[in-house]
């Protein structure tokens, strides 16, 4: 399996579909993004940071919206309790088949992975210690994400963490021009044509919906998390802890 560059949206589109996370995207998804998403290779290997510091021995961790399980590997490299698991979920069949054969060839198999095929709507959230959304909440219908963030409250032990990763949106029409610019100026210097990202932009608008960052920070409030802080940002990209 040779991972390939994307080129999904270069050549003129006649017609605009939806965004799937279909067999296409799934073939490069490591290359997409990393040339996408700004910070995306710091955020992974520093959840896998966070996770060690908050991973309880004889509990579940959680990796919510896994594409190819790079969290996953991340959080298996770095966790070092005894009687923890990493159940890792997405739902789409293409990423799930492609992030076992990934999984498999993980040479350091520490902390056991179970890659699932499903809902993360229906997935029992229990006993949990390590709660990852990354880049994954953007895509949950707006009005399901508060029940979804309680739900993962209620699944966390006490001193538990939820990791939040999201595409931001802001209020002030000035700010978003400005983030939005330097996100699309960091597309073009990793190889994406204009005609690249305005493809792209118009395929994902009604499927992935970004929202303000105080949004996220009085959600995580209401859910009922103690604690929450910022403690990545890049551009229009931003990444969350939340403590039990
Ligand atoms: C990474 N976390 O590499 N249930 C399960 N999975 C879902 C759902 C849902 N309801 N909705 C979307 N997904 C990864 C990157 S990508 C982010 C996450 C992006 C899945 C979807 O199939 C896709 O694989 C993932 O969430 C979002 O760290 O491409 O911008």
């Amino acid at each position: 399996m040779t991972p390939k560059s994307d080129a999904i949206y270069a050549a003129p589109l006649e017609k605009m579909i939806d965004f799937q996370f279909d067999e296409r995207v799934a073939a490069v998804f490591p290359d997409m993004i990393q040339r996408s998403v700004p910070g995306y290779g710091m955020i992974i290997s520093n959840t896998g940071i966070l996770a060690a510091k908050y991973a309880q021995a004889g509990s579940h961790c959680y990796d919510l919206g896994c594409s190819l399980g790079a969290v996953s590997l991340a959080m298996r490299q770095r966790i070092n309790q005894p009687d923890c698991d990493i159940i890792a979920v997405d739902n789409s069949p293409a990423m799930i088949e492609r992030g076992r054969e990934l999984l498999a060839r993980d040479p350091v198999p520490t902390v056991p992975v179970t890659m699932t095929c499903a809902d993360l709507q229906d997935v029992n959230i229990e006993n949990a210690s390590v709660v990852v959304l990354n880049f994954t909440l953007q895509f949950v219908p707006p009005a399901q994400r508060l029940t979804l963030i309680q739900r993962i409250h209620t699944g966390l032990k006490p001193g538990g963490v939820l990791i939040l990763s999201e595409k931001i949106a802001f209020n002030e029409p000035g700010r978003q021009y400005f983030h939005e610019e330097l996100h699309h100026d960091f597309k073009r210097a990793n190889g994406y044509s204009d005609l690249e990202i305005s493809q792209k932009r118009s395929a994902l608008e009604k499927v992935m919906i970004p929202e303000s960052l105080a949004c996220h920070q009085e959600r995580l409030q209401a859910a009922g998390f103690s604690f929450s802080d910022l403690w990545f940002q890049c551009f229009n990209f931003a990444s969350f802890v939340a403590i039990k």
